[in-house]
């Protein structure tokens, strides 16, 4: 008998799908690939099942034979090993970053003999809702907090972008690229203290206050599912840092990020060139402990920020208080560096993940920005925080159209510059 295979990448059976299954009971044997976990998180929306429950669901379904495991979106362990005699997909893949991945497919199916089919893509009012009703839930606090952790686990590196509003939030929960047949997206969010000051106008030294702070992370949590860490500067005064943590954990944020600087804190890529005192160490993980203990959860994490390399105190003072910050409860690591050569950073990672082989280590690469994602993952590095580059890219980009049409008395030599509204609001959901 000849086999039918077709991969799903949902948690929730609706008429579309059915339709594929019905269509694929005429060419044979029906098998559906339930796309792994890591896989799907790179690909589609994380998933609100566990990969069990999702092969359950697929099983029960009407029309399907078996159910096996996809672990690579590209169909290569399928291609190579299954050698399906028939592929079905959506026609929706033709177009957009999936078409690399189509063009893979029937590439793959040549070599054997196999053949693709495709489906007309259903879409309609009730595959809309289903959709719709998947995305609201990934949205909902105790959905959205607890999935950092839950990357953490899965990812060989979280991925993380600055975001500092809700447009700036829909283009890090909707980008999506193509390299060598697969496609790649952020993971979350930084809310970053920079740019969120910078946004208003204001200097970075936590002068905008933590309820405009929770404005900012209620306008990006309005249009995106994705997890979000808040830079939360030095946490202020223990005595308010409980209280912001309890807000945090009941608003949906995954995690806070403080860093061991006390007094008036100014930017970190400022390093000496501004006076900026450290914390002590007992201080400062006096403030982690109580932190810890606030939180209703176990899925909001508190990750303790070394200043030590900014400030020039060395790398043995780094690893101490890293090893005192995750004694004190600290959920992760944050080290930072203002030198363009990660050497310092690479070092502070190989020491602390010989003595500490769990607790995830955060990087920003800011100034050391030739390091690769790859490079950091081999120095034992869990989460890649990108914490301003979007509101870089923005400045020069307003302030050399503003220029243009000053210079020209009128708009249209700044025409080329920007981009049409119909094609920005294209990212805007309807409801
Ligand atoms: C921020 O983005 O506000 C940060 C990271 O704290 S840094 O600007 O590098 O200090
Ligand atoms: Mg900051």
């Amino acid at each position: 008998m000849k086999t039918a295979y077709t991969c799903f990448c949902t948690d929730v059976i609706h008429e579309g799908h059915l339709n594929i299954i019905n269509n694929a009971k005429k060419y044979g044997k029906v098998i559906v690939g339930a796309l792994s976990d890591e896989a799907l998180v790179r690909y589609n929306k994380f998933p609100t099942l566990p990969l069990e429950e999702r092969i359950k669901v697929y099983r029960e379904t009407e029309g399907v034979d078996e159910v096996i495991v996809q672990n690579d979106m590209n169909y290569s362990d399928i291609l190579s090993e299954l050698k399906p005699d028939y592929i079905l997909h959506g026609d929706n893949w033709k177009n957009g970053p999936e078409s690399s991945i189509r063009g893979r497919v029937i590439e793959g199916l040549k070599s054997y003999g196999g053949e693709l089919v495709e489906v007309g893509y259903t879409y309609n009012e009730n595959v809309k809702k289903v959709d719709d009703q998947l995305k609201e839930k990934l949205s909902m606090p105790e959905y959205r907090r607890k999935r950092l952790k839950q990357l953490i686990e899965l990812c060989p590196i979280v991925k993380v972008m600055e975001a500092h509003s809700g447009l700036t939030g829909l283009i890090v929960e909707k980008t999506v690229v193509e390299g060598d047949g697969k496609l790649d997206q952020f993971d979350g969010m930084w809310v970053s203290s920079l740019c969120d000051s910078t946004d208003r106008g204001k200097p970075d030294i936590e002068l905008v206050d933590m309820t405009s702070r929770l404005r900012t992370i209620d306008d990006i949590m309005e249009v995106t599912t994705k997890p979000i860490i808040l830079d939360g500067d030095t946490g202020g005064l223990t005595e308010h840092f409980v209280y912001n943590v309890r807000t945090l954990e009941r608003t949906g944020v995954s995690a806070v990020i403080i860093e061991d600087k006390t007094g008036l804190k100014k930017n970190s890529l400022f390093g000496t060139e501004v006076e900026q005192t450290q914390d002590s160490i007992e201080n400062f993980c006096a403030k982690i402990s109580a932190g810890k203990k606030a939180q209703l959860t176990d899925d909001f994490m508190i990750i303790a920020r070394i200043e030590s390399l900014i400030l020039e105190k060395g790398m043995e003072d780094a690893l101490n208080r890293a090893r005192s910050y995750v004694k004190a409860g600290a959920d992760g690591i944050m080290i930072h560096s203002r030198k363009k050569d990660p050497a310092e950073i690479f070092e502070f990672c190989d020491t602390f993940r010989k003595e500490d082989k769990k607790t995830p280590i955060v990087v920003v690469p800011t100034s050391f920005n030739s390091v690769t994602e790859d490079e950091l993952i081999g120095h034992g590095i869990n989460v890649v925080i990108y914490a301003n580059q979007l509101m870089r890219a923005a400045f020069p980009a307003m302030k050399q159209t503003a220029e243009t049409i000053l210079k020209s008395h009128r708009a249209l030599e700044a025409d080329k510059m920007l981009m049409p509204f119909k094609e920005i609001i294209s990212l805007i959901d309807e409801l």
